[in-house]
């Protein structure tokens, strides 16, 4: 259980997060690298690096057995998978507790367990959590069970795949007539994707949230939750912004709580040790659902570690170790507002289009309440072979007005030359009087928003950044004289913002 050195399994911005801690922790750390990352940061940065092998994935960052071949050559005793690439794969995580490595992470049978979706809604379902009505059986189901269970389940419904997450091979079905089509490209989507046709139904949750809990398992069996985080702003299931707390949780902390406590009670159901994540679905009238766990680090962990001051990498690295958690519930509090967007190499004004490039010029915002997560440098050249993120920009703020108001002068201060990236797409999105006001779904960003429009009604709004500053005076105030009782702040907060979205629709 102990160890002094942890190989990073990992490359970017996330590789740099852990060999950070791990250096903070005095431990010894280990890169690994494909042919295009030579010159990576998280390279230069680690006491030691291994080339694994070309670009693609499979024959680099997912080269389980070659991982752990390094892992014991340059005896590192435990190995961070990050997120995306290993981090949720059981076998390995079995394979490094064969090797007596330690994985940082949960244990294979409870990444196995999460990551069968139709095990995974069972299993949270036996522990008292609610899961969205559909089918509730672990066992496959053929077209002919689907056809006769689906009006049961009701319409609209999705079909989702038992091997998904994330939205592959998920159809949503509006009547019985569209069953069989939808049935056949789901499976046909999940067997491309992961090899596995398992399909099942869920009735469809129109207009919600995705907001998701933080939560952190010792060994001793102790499981606390971290507060949660809005993700509703996303495209294509890609996420974009992410924030803590969500504006539609906020001053009601005893939805927190029950939300919180129903997130311990999934992951004891998978006697769930180290950080990991429950995602809900929550409609307008409070009511939640489970969609799934995702056993790993997050991209949108730094929102957390502001608001609570909880260090996710290091609690991860102590739980490994065999140490009891750092914190009790009663510890956690949050405090403030965090924000954070996905700067991606990625062209926003034509359809999100990957972009790739040499960077030339990189001059970061920093100051008061400002973080940058990123992997990249000077002289880096950003290729197709991974994902588009670049850097994560991270804001903390009193209260969300402030955070608004310090991520537009961190955008603002924000300089890349070299590479397209989605920076005018955060820029205009920080302005809009919807995500201003909470108000949004996760249909919001393909639905209501375009940058095209925004932009061109910057020109004739001129008064937003005037309307923004004055809503933050106008909360101060507030917060000041305890105007406005508890739990009914936030609604009257943003009438000023009411106002003005209907001068101007
Ligand atoms: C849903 C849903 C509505 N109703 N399930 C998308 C990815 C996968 N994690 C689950 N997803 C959804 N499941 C029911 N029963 C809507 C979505 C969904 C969604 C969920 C979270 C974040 C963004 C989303 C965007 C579109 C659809």
């Amino acid at each position: 259980m102990t160890f002094t050195k942890v190989l990073i399994a990992n490359r970017g911005e996330i590789a740099m997060r852990i060999l950070r801690a791990c250096r903070e922790l005095g431990i010894k750390t280990v890169a690994v690298y494909s042919e295009p990352d030579r010159n990576a940061m998280h390279v230069r940065y680690a006491e030691e690096a291994y080339l694994l092998g070309p670009a693609p994935s499979n024959e680099s960052y997912l080269r389980a057995d070659k991982i752990i071949e390094i892992a014991k050559k340059s005896e590192a005793g435990a190995i961070h998978p990050g997120y995306g690439f290993l981090s949720e794969n059981a076998d390995f995580a079995q394979a490094c507790e064969d090797e007596g490595i330690t994985f940082i992470g949960p244990k294979p049978e409870a990444i196995a367990k999460m990551g069968d979706k139709g095990v995974a809604r069972a299993t949270v379902k036996a522990a008292g959590v609610p899961v969205v009505p559909g089918t509730e059986t672990e066992e496959k189901l053929s077209d002919e069970d689907l056809l006769k269970l689906a009006p049961d389940v009701g319409f609209p419904l999705l079909i989702k795949a038992t091997a998904g997450g994330g939205g592959k091979g998920m159809r949503q079905v509006n009547d019985l007539e569209e069953m069989p089509a939808a049935l056949e490209s789901a499976r046909r989507e999940s067997l491309a994707a992961f090899g596995d046709d398992n399909v099942y139904l869920e009735k469809m949750i129109i207009g919600a949230r995705h907001i998701e809990i933080q939560v952190l398992g010792d060994n001793e069996g102790n499981i606390i939750h971290l507060g949660e985080r809005e993700c509703s702003i996303q495209r294509r299931h890609q996420k974009l912004v992410e924030e803590s707390p969500s504006p539609f949780i906020n001053e009601d902390e005893e939805f927190r709580q029950k939300m919180g406590a129903i997130a311990v009670q999934a992951a004891q159901a998978v006697d769930y040790v180290n950080a990991g994540t429950i995602e809900f679905l929550v409609d307008k009238d409070k009511n939640f659902y489970f969609l799934e766990m995702n056993t790993r680090l997050q991209v949108e962990h730094p929102v957390t570690e502001y608001v609570t001051g909880v260090d996710i990498v290091k609690e991860q690295i102590r739980i490994a170790r065999g140490r009891q958690l750092g914190y009790t519930q009663k510890d956690v509090k949050m405090n403030g507002w965090a924000i954070e967007c996905r700067i991606n190499a990625e062209d926003p004004y034509n359809n999100f289009l990957p972009s790739t490039g040499i960077i030339q010029f990189s001059s970061l915002p920093t100051g008061p309440g400002v973080r940058v997560d990123t992997g990249v440098y000077l002289g880096f050249n950003i290729s197709p072979y991974y994902d588009s993120l670049i850097s994560k920009l991270i804001v903390w703020g009193e209260t969300r007005g402030q955070a608004i108001l310090r991520m537009r002068r961190a955008l603002e201060e924000y300089r890349l030359v070299g590479v397209v990236t989605n920076i005018p797409f955060h820029q205009s999105l920080m302005e809009q009087h919807r995500f201003i006001a909470g108000n949004f779904d996760t249909k919001f960003v393909e639905e209501r928003f375009s940058i095209e429009k925004a932009e061109e009604g910057k020109e004739t709004n001129p008064e937003i950044a005037a309307i923004l500053a004055t809503l933050v005076a106008h909360q101060q105030t507030e917060r000041a004289a305890h105007i406005i009782q508890r739990g009914k702040r936030d609604t009257s907060n943003w009438k000023w913002v009411g106002r003005w979205e209907r001068m101007h629709r």
